[in-house]
C-alpha cells in the first residue's frame, strides 16, 4: 500500500515586495523554520542572475545595456519558465520552495513603467502556465523607509516614483480575487515595517497553516 503522507508534495511561497523591503532576510528566517522543522525546503530567488538569461537581466539592472521594454519583460518571464522544471520536480518530491520574487513581480513591475503599449494584461500573458504559489505574501513598506537601508538606488528601478507605483499595483493585487473562487486573493498584503524577527514571525503566521493545508493534500496536488 502507498502512505499517502509520503506522497505529499511541498508548498510554493512566493515573498514579493519592493526593492530592500527585507525579501531575501526572510526568505532565509523562513527556511530556517522549515530546516528546524526537519520539513524539506529550497530557496530560490528570480531574477535568478546564474543563467545566461539572468546575466542579460543583471546588465539591464544595472545599466550596463539598454533594453526595449517588452524585451526585458519576456527575458524576466523566460528566466521563470527555465526554471518551472525545477521548481516542479521539487514540490513534486515533497519540498517546499521558497521564492523571492515570482510572476507577480513580472506583472507589476513591467506595468509600472507607465508603456502605453505595455499594459496589465500583455505583461500578463507571457506568465499564464506558471506554476502558481500556494501563497504570495507582498512585504509591504513605504518607499522612504527602503531607500533608508543600504545599497538602495543603484539598480535599475530603485527610484522612489516607481517604487510608489509598485507598491500601488501590489496592494491592488492584495484586494483582487484569485479567480477560483475559493476566495483567496492574489496577494496577502503584509506590514513589514517592524524589526526582522516580527515580520518573520508575521509572516510565519501566514505561510504555516497554508503549508499545513497543503500536507494535509487539502489544496491539490
Ligand atoms: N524585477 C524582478 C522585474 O522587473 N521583473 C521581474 O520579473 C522580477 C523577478 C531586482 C529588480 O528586478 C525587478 C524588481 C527589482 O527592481 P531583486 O534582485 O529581487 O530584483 O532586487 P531587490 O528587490 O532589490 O533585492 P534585494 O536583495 O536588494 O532586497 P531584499 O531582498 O528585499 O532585501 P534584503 O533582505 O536584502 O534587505 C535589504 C537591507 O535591509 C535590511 C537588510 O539587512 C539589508 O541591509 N533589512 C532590514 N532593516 C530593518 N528592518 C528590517 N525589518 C529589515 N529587513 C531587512
Ligand atoms: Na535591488
Amino acid at each position: 500500500l502507498i502512505d499517502p503522507a509520503e506522497h505529499r508534495r511541498g508548498a510554493f511561497i512566493v515573498l514579493e515586495g519592493l526593492d530592500r523591503s527585507g525579501k531575501s532576510t526572510q526568505a532565509k528566517l523562513m527556511e530556517q523554520r522549515f530546516v528546524e522543522l526537519n520539513k524539506p525546503v529550497k530557496g530560490m530567488r528570480f531574477p535568478d542572475r546564474t543563467t545566461p538569461i539572468g546575466q542579460m537581466i543583471d546588465g539591464y539592472l544595472k545599466s550596463k545595456v539598454e533594453m526595449e521594454d517588452h524585451a526585458i519583460h519576456l527575458l524576466f518571464s523566460a528566466n521563470r519558465w527555465e526554471a518551472v522544471a525545477k521548481i516542479k520536480a521539487l514540490v513534486a518530491q515533497g519540498t517546499t520552495v521558497i521564492a523571492d520574487r515570482f510572476f507577480h513581480s513580472g506583472v507589476v513591475y513591467s506595468a509600472a513603467k507607465g508603456n502605453p503599449a505595455l499594459n496589465y494584461k500583455w505583461a500578463r500573458a507571457p506568465e499564464i502556465g506558471l506554476p502558481r504559489p500556494d501563497m504570495v505574501v507582498f512585504l509591504d513598506l513605504n518607499p522612504e523607509e527602503t531607500a533608508r537601508r543600504g545599497g538602495w538606488g543603484a539598480e535599475k528601478y530603485e527610484n522612489g516614483e516607481m517604487q510608489m507605483r509598485v507598491r500601488q499595483l501590489f496592494r491592488d493585487l492584495g484586494k483582487k480575487d484569485i479567480g477560483d473562487w475559493s476566495g483567496e486573493k492574489e496577494v496577502i498584503v503584509l506590514d513589514a515595517g517592524g524589526g526582522i524577527e516580527e515580520v518573520a514571525e508575521a509572516i510565519w503566521e501566514l505561510v504555516r497553516p497554508r503549508v499545513e493545508a497543503v500536507e494535509r493534500g487539502e489544496r491539490g496536488s
